[in-house]
């Protein structure tokens, strides 16, 4: 197959499998999506993480618990999925640690109080499911599944999130402070995840000729934006925005400039958690060499039963 028969294919909205020809940039776009996808699910784990021994009540352990499991699952299937392009788990894990591997900017802002709980399973969990469900119909085969499946547990995370704000909004004062102080801190962050204005975009292009991303970064920005906006009216919570106003034309949120300036300094390593959340992995991957020693020379023992 040459490149305009992919092409072809891509257009007629089939699916390109792992042993199918791919041209050699759409693979390596891939990988680099994949992987940041991956990568961002394990890293994304310890913001809640550091709340999992400090949970209100046994119920809210439990769930958090949950869905924290769930994130490394959701990582497990996109290492797979990546790996299926020809790449190994180990060169994923050396490319995040040596710092040309990116991980989503979201999860290196600290999480202060019981409610960035709820803000993360509403806000971020929200924008993962905007921008997942679109990427459902994504033009490669094991990431299209793979997202299927996230995007089914994703939606009980949001559920888990907008509970959270909810019974802190209906609270004592002090409660719906912190619900309204966790909204503020997480509202821009939440809404940087999809990335740079389609206008400063560089794998924007290629992403849509190939059908890897289905929708542009401002137009599933402005899908959560719409979406979230009734939500937060609801619980009485107010959206840190002056400028966020419906606009009757357009039947959207017109919204507020983002600091671009704090998401690249975040982007490029200099957040307040990046060095953090990476010397995090970077120890609990030290610590776990031994396990992977063991299930390596365990499958070599099989093989050699097996021969
Ligand atoms: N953070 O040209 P574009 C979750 C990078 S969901 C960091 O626009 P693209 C669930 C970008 O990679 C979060 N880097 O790039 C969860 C590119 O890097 P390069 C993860 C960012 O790929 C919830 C450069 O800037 N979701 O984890 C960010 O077309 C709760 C130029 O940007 C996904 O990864 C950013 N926010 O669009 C887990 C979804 N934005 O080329 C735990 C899949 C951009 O220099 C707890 N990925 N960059 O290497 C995508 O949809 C896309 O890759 C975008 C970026 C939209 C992230």
């Amino acid at each position: 197959m040459n490149e305009t028969k992919f092409q072809e294919r891509i257009d007629a909205e089939k699916k390109i499998e792992p042993k199918d020809w791919m041209p050699d940039a759409y693979r390596k776009h891939l990988i680099r999506q994949i992987s940041q996808h991956a990568h961002s699910e394990i890293i994304g784990m310890q913001p809640e993480g550091n709340w999992i021994t400090r949970a209100p009540s046994l119920r809210a352990k439990m769930i958090l618990l949950a869905k924290v499991q769930d994130e490394a699952g959701h990582g497990l299937y996109l290492y797979s999925a990546c790996e299926t392009l020809g790449i190994s788990r180990e060169e994923l894990v050396k490319q995040l640690h040596d710092g040309k591997a990116k991980y989503s900017s979201i999860f290196n802002y600290p999480t202060l109080s019981w409610a960035d709980m709820g803000a993360i399973g509403w806000l971020v969990d929200g924008a993962a499911i905007v921008n997942q469900v679109s990427l459902q119909r994504t033009s490669y085969g094991p990431y299209s599944r793979g997202m299927v499946k996230i995007c089914k547990e994703e939606s009980f995370h949001q559920r888990q999130g907008y509970e959270i704000m909810a019974e802190m909004a209906k609270g004592t004062p002090e409660q719906k402070a912190m619900a309204q102080d966790a909204l503020n801190r997480f509202w821009w962050p939440s809404i940087m995840m999809f990335g740079p204005q389609d206008s400063d975009s560089p794998r924007t292009g290629n992403a849509m000729k190939w059908k890897i991303k289905r929708q542009t970064n401002d137009a599933l920005r402005q899908d959560f934006i719409d979406k979230t906006v009734g939500q937060a009216e609801v619980i009485g919570l107010t959206i840190p925005d002056p400028d966020l106003k419906w606009n009757e034309e357009r039947g959207s949120y017109d919204f507020g400039e983002m600091d671009w300036d704090e998401f690249w300094n975040v982007v490029n390593g200099n957040g307040p958690c990046n060095k953090q959340r990476l010397a995090h992995h970077k120890k609990a991957h030290d610590e776990g060499e031994w396990v992977r020693n063991a299930a390596k020379a365990y499958a070599k023992k099989q093989e050699l039963v097996a021969n």
